[in-house]
C-alpha cells in the first residue's frame, strides 16, 4: 500500500465520521426528525468497499446507510438534506434517513431489514440481461442475514452465478440480540459454500484488509465467478438508533469498543508507524469536520416541502425530476 492509498483511505473514513457527526449534531438542534441510525465505528467498511466499484455497479444498503451512499459517491449536501427532509434532498425531502434514493449513482437504501439483498439481486440479474459488466452489492448486517430474503437471494444469484456481492457488517448486534445467541454458525461467511459463492470474512475494523477483499469479491462476481459474501466484522458505538438506552451493553463494554476497535485510531497508528506526521493526519480530520460543518450550515437554510405537496413525487406516475 501506497502513502497516497493510505491517506485516501483515512480521508474516506473522516469525511465518514464528520458526516454522522453533523448529523448527531443537526438531531440534538431538533433538526432531524424521526429515527436516526449512526455508524460511528464502522467507516472502515464502507471506505475499503469505495474502492471496489466500477461506473455501473450499484448499492443497496440498509437503514444504517449513510456511509455506504458517501462511499458510492452520492452527493453528499443532497444526501444530508434529504436526511434533513429538506425539498433540496435526494429525494426532495420525501425518504428522509432510510430511504434515499440516487439514480445517477446507483445507490439506494430500505429500512426494511434484509430486504437489500433481493434488491441488489434485481440489479445483478439486469446487468446479465443487458450483458453489462455491473457488480451488484448488497449490503445488510448480521440480523439481517437471518432474513428470508438474504437465503433466497444468494440462491438465486448462486444457481444463475449473478454477480452480487452481498456485504454483511456483523456489529455482533441486531438491535439488542446477540449473534452468538442466534447464529446456527460461529461466522457467516462459511454460509457461502450452501450457495456456491465465495465467502470472506474480514476485520471490518481494519480498512486495508475490507479493501482487499472487497476487491477480491468483486472481482470474482465481476469475472462471471457468480456471488460473494464478504462478512467484514465491526463493531457500533452507538446505540441501535439515537434514543436507545442501549443497556445490553455496559458501560466498561462501550468504552473497551471505542478503546481498541475504532478504525480511524487503528488506520492512524499504522500510518503513523509508517512515517507519516501525525499534524497530517489531523489536518485531515480538522478539514472534513469543517467540510461538513460548512454543509450542515449551508443545508439549514433549505426550505422543507409544501405539506400541501406531500404526496408528489410518490409514484411512478409523476416525473420526479
Ligand atoms: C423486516 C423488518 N423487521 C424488523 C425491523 C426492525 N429492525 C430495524 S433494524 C433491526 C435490526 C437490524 O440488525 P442488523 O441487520 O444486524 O443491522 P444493524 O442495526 O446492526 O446495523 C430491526 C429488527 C425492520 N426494520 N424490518
Amino acid at each position: 500500500m501506497t502513502d497516497t492509498t493510505g491517506l485516501q483511505r483515512f480521508r474516506r473514513m473522516a469525511t465518514m465520521r464528520a458526516f454522522d457527526e453533523a448529523c448527531l449534531d443537526a438531531l440534538r438542534r431538533g433538526e432531524i426528525h424521526g429515527e436516526l441510525h449512526i455508524g460511528l465505528g464502522q467507516e472502515a467498511v464502507a471506505a475499503g468497499m469505495a474502492e471496489a466499484f466500477e461506473a455501473p455497479d450499484a448499492v443497496v444498503s440498509t437503514h444504517r446507510n449513510h456511509f455506504h451512499a458517501i462511499a458510492k459517491g452520492v452527493d453528499m449536501r443532497a444526501l444530508l438534506a434529504e436526511i434533513m427532509e429538506k425539498e433540496t434532498g435526494l429525494c426532495r425531502g420525501r425518504g428522509g434517513h432510510m430511504h434515499p434514493f440516487d439514480p445517477t449513482t446507483n445507490f439506494s437504501a430500505t429500512g426494511i431489514v434484509g430486504a437489500s439483498l433481493p434488491v441488489a439481486l434485481g440489479y445483478a440479474y439486469g446487468y446479465r440481461l443487458r450483458r453489462q459488466r455491473g457488480v451488484a452489492f448488497g449490503v445488510t448486517g448480521d440480523g439481517g442475514s437471518h432474513t428470508g430474503g438474504f437465503h433466497e437471494t444468494l440462491v438465486m444469484a448462486g444457481a444463475m452465478k449473478l454477480p452480487l456481492v452481498a456485504v454483511v457488517e456483523n456489529n455482533s448486534l441486531a438491535i439488542s440480540v446477540s449473534f452468538d445467541q442466534v447464529s446456527p454458525t460461529r461466522t457467516i461467511a462459511e454460509r457461502a459454500a450452501a450457495y456456491g459463492a465465495l465467502g470472506l470474512l474480514v476485520d471490518g475494523t481494519d480498512v486495508d484488509a475490507v479493501a482487499d477483499a472487497m476487491r477480491k469479491a468483486a472481482d470474482h462476481a465481476r469475472g462471471g465467478g457468480g456471488p460473494a459474501i464478504v462478512e467484514a466484522t465491526c463493531h457500533r458505538f452507538r446505540g441501535h438508533f439515537e434514543g436507545d438506552p442501549d443497556t445490553y451493553r455496559d458501560r466498561d463494554e462501550k468504552r473497551r469498543i471505542r478503546e481498541r476497535f475504532d478504525p480511524l485510531a487503528l488506520h492512524r497508528a499504522r500510518l503513523e508507524k509508517d512515517g507519516v506526521p501525525a499534524a497530517d493526519l489531523a489536518a485531515i480530520l480538522a478539514e472534513e469536520t469543517q467540510r461538513m460543518k460548512a454543509i450542515l450550515a449551508d443545508v439549514r437554510g433549505d426550505a422543507q416541502p409544501d405539506p400541501a405537496g406531500a404526496l408528489r413525487y410518490n409514484f411512478a406516475t409523476e416525473d420526479a425530476r
